[in-house]
């Protein structure tokens, strides 16, 4: 069960649901991790522990519950400040998921720095996320959305980035560090030379990078960097924003109320310091404490491995695939530039059709348009399935996958 970079076998010990059968008797197969991973055991554990052991809010009360759930609270910021090697933990906010994050900063950052005419950039193969939210800043000030295009192997086509910026209206370039359906790595630090020589901000969208490669922000050097707990381990509602402390100054709060403000009077208001001035109303404690213990699984068995095993699965899995008759695979084949993502079509089946069939044999993926629809335009495909792989993931679970391909195939008669 080895790939020859990790223990799969001990790794899957400490995940209790991958030992459930679906469909009765089928081993469940777990390839859906670009939408959500499983959780450990340990962080499992370790929120039920909070809640039996020392619930209370936090930030608030001089008690010793309240004393324990600030501790452990505060314990996991210096942790992800530690695993993304951010230097000022004030710097991190806490937020639901990436989705919130760049709400935020679209938001805050987006409402005091983007006037009419200017200029917003994100690319054709952002998540929805990392959409709308600047449609709706950009439509508000009449400033203009542009998109980097993808080529034909999935990668970003940095000549239009670099006709954005020539025109000196560029105020933010916005991408996620990993396409969530093509699994493209984006020439991050590129990018984020080029946007800073023209004193252009940038976002970076971690959501699907952080769970899988080593990040360290400080080599970075972007402005905004935003990614979810969910997708590595941790509980779902939990994210982190990471913003230069500058802007993160400079900036008008997103959410108010308690928590967030320094002293309130009838008429005006003033701000807690940072990070709190961005953490309004009693956050997600236990969720975010146990984010510490998935921080911690991830650390012990260190990122570079989780790369190289997904490296090693993903090459197994795409010479596997590229066999099956019919398959059409998006994305390019060079592994050393995307992650463990993989989407692909299989004759004319329909996406939904296909992961349902699959789904009888006890495999999970995802299927549509993984809320990539601009992607979906620019692939001139309404949907496509998409199997993502994780630390725990097998190449005995890849050989299921591919047989159950076949199935579906010789059912479709393809
Ligand atoms: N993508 C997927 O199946 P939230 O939902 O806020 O935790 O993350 C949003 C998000 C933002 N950016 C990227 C690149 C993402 O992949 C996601 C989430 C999941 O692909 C669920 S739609």
């Amino acid at each position: 069960m080895q790939t020859s970079v990790i223990n799969i076998e001990n790794i899957r010990n400490d995940f209790p649901i991958l030992k459930r059968k679906v469909h009765k008797d089928k081993p469940l197969v777990y390839f859906d991790n670009a939408a959500t991973s499983q959780k450990p055991i340990q962080v499992i554990d370790s929120i039920s522990n909070y809640y039996l052991n020392y619930n209370s809010n936090i930030h608030r009360a001089v008690h010793e519950l309240a004393e324990e759930s600030t501790v452990a609270y505060e314990l996991t910021r210096d942790k992800v400040a530690k695993f993304i090697n951010v230097k000022n933990r004030e710097e991190l906010i806490f937020v639901r998921g990436t989705t919130e994050a760049i709400n935020l900063v679209a938001y805050s950052w987006g409402r005091q720095n983007v006037q009419k005419d200017d200029i917003v950039v994100t690319t054709e193969y952002e998540h929805h996320s990392n959409i709308v939210p600047w449609q709706l800043l950009t439509k508000e000030k009449g400033a203009k959305l542009e998109y980097i295009g993808v080529d034909d192997n999935g990668e970003l086509k940095l000549d239009q980035l670099d006709a954005y910026l020539d025109t000196g209206k560029v105020k933010i370039v916005t991408f996620s560090q990993m396409s969530n359906v093509l699994g493209t790595i984006s020439k991050t630090e590129e990018i984020i030379k080029k946007c800073h020589q023209k004193g252009v901000r940038v976002l970076v969208d971690g959501a699907q990078s952080v769970p899988h490669l080593k990040v360290d922000i400080q080599k970075l050097d972007c402005d905004f960097f935003a990614f979810s707990a969910h997708k590595m381990l941790g509980p779902t509602g939990v994210g982190v924003l990471w913003a230069k402390k500058e802007l993160l100054e400079n900036m008008a709060p997103f959410n108010a109320g308690g928590d967030m403000i320094r002293e309130v009077h009838k008429y005006e208001t003033t701000w807690n310091d940072l990070p709190y001035k961005f953490e309004a109303g009693t956050p997600n404690i236990a969720d975010v404490i146990g984010f510490s213990a998935a921080l911690d699984y991830l650390d012990k068995i260190g990122m570079d491995k989780v790369r190289e095993h997904e490296i090693e699965l993903t090459k197994y899995a795409l010479d596997k695939i590229s066999a099956v008759k019919g398959i059409v695979l998006y994305g390019t084949p060079d592994i050393t530039k995307r992650g463990g993502v993989i989407s692909f079509n299989l004759g004319d089946i329909h996406p939904h059709d296909l992961a349902t069939i699959i789904d009888e044999d006890g495999i999970a993926i995802r299927s549509g348009h993984h809320c990539a629809q601009v992607l979906m335009e620019r692939l001139d495909v309404s949907a496509t399935s998409r199997a993502s792989f994780y630390i725990y993931n097998t190449k005995e679970e890849v050989d299921v996958f591919i047989r159950s391909l076949n199935r579906a195939r010789e059912l479709f008669r393809i």
